[in-house]
């Protein structure tokens, strides 16, 4: 009954009926899906100069692919988790922000799964309002989650979903359930899809107990943008509210507490909540840890750029802390997946989207620029996929659904708009395409970024921020960093055209809205 029901939901959105088909389990490889939160492609090792050292999620580098133009369709959380479940743009799928309820009976790539034999199980963020559909086993966080005990919601094979709060930190517990699902959940007849998705390293970057002690002495570089003025870029970079300089918070976001009796300004009137859910242990070591700078920087009493500059190394210090706790706990589970005969698994590691870690004064994501817009995205696939390799193909969080389907020998609906990597995984060179579509809808929201779409092409890129009609345009191979709006300068009249007319195509064939 089950069965039939999810073929009559799958099929009103368009799909073909082959695309349930019988299980295979021998032909069908196990797959680990790591998701993690806001992960800048600035703090992974097996890329190129990278801030941290992160030798285990290095490993799945070493084991399988790098993707080194990996780029999202909307940098901003709930819409990327559709994207990825889905294979579909945003104004396809429905969550255009974070706003937005995600309509569960849209065919994903789990549903699928699960239809065609496997074992699907969710652990970890999901944040996208309605409960999971296509998952045998869910154990969720609550809205966006918490770092300390943080709130679950859990169900099994259909179950009325239970609460309850784990004690301890969000990255150990994910993984403890990830592990606790492997060893006492898993159907040994059946091939599993498990979804292990982190919290972490979201704002309010909070460490974990085992990582507070990492950075002490670091100072790490500041990059080059870091007090850049906007000049000459449209009036919504100018007009965001994403500075580390002006809308970072000392005690929401820098764990800087305020002296007694100080008035407490935007979300620092509510910070407290998060060091709160401590433990009386966990709080203690916690302060231990960070009280004697706190003291300094209050005496301090910086001000303008050297205040930022604090406050950026503090902010660089327990993101990147939050990340190594990722990486140990990433570790942890390729260590239990190869002690337990688990090897062949697929894994694959990504984040929803990327993050500035300063570069133009900011933090957060949003833009189309670079460091929101690139994402690590790591595969491995022992027997099929070359170890250490690498491709700098233009992919996207839009592929993600139709690739894992294509790793289960699943045929995707015609709904779906992404391209599989498969191919490319297997070493194949195949016909790619040469630009994607970007776009942007959460305005008026959170950091007051204007709203925008535009394409990539490998070196150039074209932004419009339609309702004050302002353009961009960049060389970035010329212009790393995005500085030099490029916009109606004759030059690069002819390279404006065609960047304009593949836009036009790119939105005709995505089936974008006038
Ligand atoms: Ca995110």
């Amino acid at each position: 009954m089950q069965y039939v029901l999810s073929l009559v939901l799958l099929c009103s959105f368009g799909c073909q009926t082959n695309t349930l088909q019988q299980p295979n389990t021998l032909q069908q490889p196990n797959i680990v899906f790591f998701l993690v939160d806001d992960h800048a492609l600035k703090a992974l090792s097996a890329y190129e100069g990278s801030l941290i050292e992160t030798p285990n999620l290095d490993r799945i580098a070493k084991n399988g692919m790098r993707f080194d133009a990996a780029c999202v369709t909307n940098a901003i959380c709930a819409p990327s988790r559709t994207v990825i479940l889905t294979g579909t743009h945003s104004h396809i799928n429905g969550v255009v922000d974070n706003g937005s309820r995600f309509d569960p009976t849209q065919p994903t790539f789990p549903l699928l799964m699960q239809e065609a034999g496997y074992q699907t199980a969710l652990i970890g963020k999901w944040h996208l309002k309605s409960n999971p559909v296509g998952f045998d086993y869910w154990e969720i966080l609550l809205g966006q989650g918490q770092y300390y005990a943080p709130e679950f919601l859990k169900s099994i094979d259909g179950s009325d979903p239970v609460k309850n709060t784990h004690d301890g930190y969000c990255t150990d517990i994910t993984t403890d359930l990830t592990i606790d699902w492997l060893r006492e959940h898993r159907d040994r007849d059946a091939p599993f899809l498990l979804l292990c998705h982190h919290k972490a390293p979201h704002r309010t970057w909070m460490p974990g107990p085992n990582q507070l002690e990492l950075f002490k002495d670091t100072e790490f570089p500041e990059p080059e943008t870091l007090f850049d003025d906007w000049e000459g870029r449209s009036t919504a970079a100018s007009t965001q509210e994403m500075t580390i300089s002006d809308h970072m918070y000392l005690w929401h976001d820098l764990m800087v507490p305020p002296e007694e009796g100080a008035i407490l300004e935007g979300p620092d009137k509510w910070a407290h909540g998060n060091v709160n859910r401590m433990n009386d242990s966990q709080r203690a070591t916690w302060d231990e840890s960070f009280d004697e700078e706190n003291n300094a920087f209050t005496k301090s009493n910086l001000k303008g750029k050297a205040l930022t500059r604090w406050k950026y190394q503090r902010y660089m210090k327990n993101y990147l802390r939050c990340i190594k706790g990722i990486d140990d706990n990433v570790g942890r589970l390729l260590d239990y997946l190869e002690e337990n005969n688990l090897e062949n698994t697929i894994v694959i590691y990504m984040s929803d989207q990327g993050f500035f870690l300063g570069e133009h004064g900011w933090y957060d994501k949003r833009f189309m620029y670079e460091p929101s817009l690139r994402i690590p995205l790591l595969i491995s696939w022992p027997g099929v996929t070359g170890k250490g390799s690498k491709s700098e193909l233009l992919v996207q969080n839009l592929d993600m659904a139709q690739t894992v389907l294509g790793m289960a020998g699943i045929t995707p609906p015609t709904r779906m708009q992404g391209e599989s990597l498969v191919p490319i995984l297997k070493g194949e060179s195949p016909n790619w395409r040469d630009a994607l579509y970007y776009h942007y809808y959460e305005y008026p929201g959170a950091h007051n970024v204007q709203k925008h779409e535009g394409i990539r092409t490998e070196q150039y890129k074209l932004i419009h921020y339609y309702e004050i009609d302002e353009w961009e345009l960049f060389d970035f191979e010329n212009d790393p960093d995005e500085m030099q709006n490029l916009y109606a300068n004759p030059k690069y009249a002819k390279i404006e055209n065609a960047l304009k007319q593949k836009l036009v195509t790119l939105k005709l064939e995505y089936k974008v809205p006038k």
